[in-house]
Parts: structure tokens; sequence; C-alpha cells
């Protein structure tokens, strides 16, 4: 396992921090670490304590102390190159009924991230940074106006920045493990009726990879005119997810060739779509709406039926932008509630360019 070289102390310890816990699925690590021994595994003692850009100078005449411009404190003791830092910006903006995020890097090495979020729209927004999960009971509360505390539900919340109203910014550092993330904004508003909407359900939903050990390759980034995705059961303390494993998060624009194997035990489909706001469809099917109902997802493409154990091969044609691989169809939990496999965690975003 890497090392990310960091000083003591540099990580916030954190309600979310004490409940993360290192996780595995089928080869997948995500990272959700934190018991003591694991946080202190992981952070390595500082590399170079003296070479703190942030470092602050006791005298304030005194000119900003000059590091060596070129040597990253990070990665200057390392020696693999896939140790540098990563960093991701974000913005947030409203276009029509959708509600978008701008990202510039969909992947990073994993390690320290810095998040830099910037609010472009009207509304306020905010952006969380997690493990790919099951969020289908939060959301579904949530999108009955009820007013739940997310970090109650969000398992291994890696960072965020909430509350961030129109024109503000805001940045965070979080600490990725290899594995498949989302980052969302859970703000809630009203449509005119009154009923509620989530900025997640209207797009601002957007998959990122930390690529390591472990994890996703570097290739994820390597854009292709194929793409494979796995299905795959979660496991503790992620068991309650259903999970999309993707081979890479970008590929040529045009003709992109999905092979996509179900390895779980219940049937899927894998629906392709231009990211976008799906909050009345979503509406749609947890009212029980039939399989197979995804005309008013505009410009969809579809695998349907995919039983256990198969693998099917389907060739679309995508234009350039950011897409959304997902499963719609609905089943029953325990109690008899509907819920949207997709919210089970069977969705990633993914570019074409
Ligand atoms: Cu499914």
């Amino acid at each position: 396992m890497e090392e990310f070289r960091q000083p003591p102390l540099a990580e916030p310890i954190g309600r979310a921090m004490t409940r993360r816990q290192l996780l595995h699925l089928g080869g997948l690590v995500v990272g959700l670490a934190s018991v003591p021994s694991l946080l202190a595994a992981c952070s390595a003692p500082a590399a170079t304590p003296t070479a703190a850009p942030t470092a602050v100078s006791p005298k304030p005449t005194a000119p900003p102390p000059p590091p060596k411009p070129t040597a990253a404190p990070t990665t200057a003791a390392a020696p693999k190159p896939a140790a540098a830092a990563g960093s991701i910006s974000v913005v947030a903006k409203e276009e029509g009924k959708a509600f978008l995020f701008d990202v510039d890097n969909l992947a990073v090495p994993a390690g320290k991230v810095k998040f830099s979020f910037k609010n472009a729209g009207k509304q306020t927004h905010e952006v969380m940074v997690y493990p790919m999960q099951d969020l289908s009971e939060m959301l579904n509360l949530r999108r009955q106006g009820k007013d739940v505390e997310e970090m109650e539900y969000i398992k291994g919340m890696a960072g965020k920045a909430e509350d961030i109203d129109a024109g503000k910014s805001a940045s965070f550092d979080a600490n990725l493990k290899p594995g498949f993330y989302e980052l969302a904004c859970h703000v809630e508003g009203k449509n005119p009726n009154g009923s509620t909407y989530l900025h997640f359900d209207k797009g601002q939903s957007i998959t990122i990879a930390a690529f390591g050990s472990g994890g996703p390759a570097p290739s994820i980034l390597t854009p292709a005119s194929t793409m494979n995705v796995k299905m795959v059961p979660g496991e503790a303390p992620l068991a309650s997810s259903w999970l999309f494993y993707p081979d890479r998060l970008v590929v040529k624009a045009g003709e992109v060739t999905f092979s996509v194997t179900n390895n779980m035990k219940e049937e899927h489909d894998f629906v392709v779509y231009p990211l976008g706001d799906i909050s009345e469809f979503i509406k749609m099917r947890l009212q029980g709406g039939e399989h197979g109902e995804y005309d008013s997802i505009k410009g969809n493409e579809l695998i349907e039926d995919l039983s256990p154990g198969k693998t099917l091969q389907k060739t679309f044609k995508l234009t350039p932008g950011l897409w959304v691989a997902a499963c719609f169809m609905s089943s029953k939990n325990q109690d008899g509630s509907t819920f949207i496999h997709r919210d089970r965690g069977q969705r990633f975003t993914f570019l074409a360019k």
C-alpha cells in the first residue's frame, strides 16, 4: 500500500473520520479508513516539515518565505510520480432545469486531494465527497421533504463545503483511498406545486476516481471507444450498496461499445444518458412506474434485462459531454417501500470527449 506523506495533525479529526473503515469490494478498495491505527498507517511523519507552503511568517513585514518553487512538499521525498498530490476544481452552475458541476479532473492519485469549489449559480449549493454508496433511504426521505441529517446516512464522508451562497467559493482537503467517489450537492428545493426536489436528482452528482493500489488504475483517464463495467455488490460497511465498477471514466465521443457484466443476484438494466435533470422521472419511478419507461430521459441508450452472471455488449453513439450510467429498475425494501437501483449505488458519470 502506498503511503501518502503529510504532516501529523494536518487532517481534521472529525466525527466522520472516526466512523470510517477500510472497505474491500471485489478487488476494489474504497477508502474509508480511519480507525486510529489505519490513520496512523496512512499518515506518515512529515517528509519536509520546513517546506510547508502555508507557513506563516512571524514578521508581518518579511516577504513570504521562498520555498523552492519547483519542489512541491508532498512530492519532494516521494519515489513514485503517482504520489503527487491531486487537486480538483468544482464549479456549481444552473442550466435550465438542470443543476450541474463543472469538474476539471475526474481522477486523481489516492492520497491528499485539494478540492476548490465555486458556486457560479444563483442558488445555494454545496459539494460533498464520499465513497460511492447506497443513499436510497436518505434520498427517499428527503424527496418527501423530510429534514434529515446527511451525516447520519452518508458513510465515510471524505470532505465537504456546505451552504455556499451564489458567487462564493470554498476549499477543503480530503484524504482519498483508491476507489470511486461521488461528488454531490444534497441541497433541496421546492417545485411550484410545493413538492421537493433534490439538486442530486437535477444533475449534481459526479463520479471521480482515486487511483492507486487495489483500486482503479491511472488508465481510468485514458479515452477509448470501449468501456467495461462490472455490476458488483458492496461489502461491509457498505453491504447494502449495489455498485458499478467501470474500467474508465473518459471515452472518445462517437461510437462507444459497452460491455456490461452482472455479477449480482438480481436482474439489472444499464441506461446511459446525458447528465441532466431527472427529478420528475425519479418521482414517477418511485410511484411504481413499470420497468422500461425510460422515454422521459432525453437521449438515453439502454442495455436491458441483464440477468445474473450475464455479460451483454452494445454500441452507443455519444456526443461530447458528461454522461450518466445507471440502473433505474425499482425493487422493494423489506418494509415494502420502493427503492431505485440507481439510488442504491448503481450509478456513475463519465466524460465523452
Ligand atoms: Cu439494477
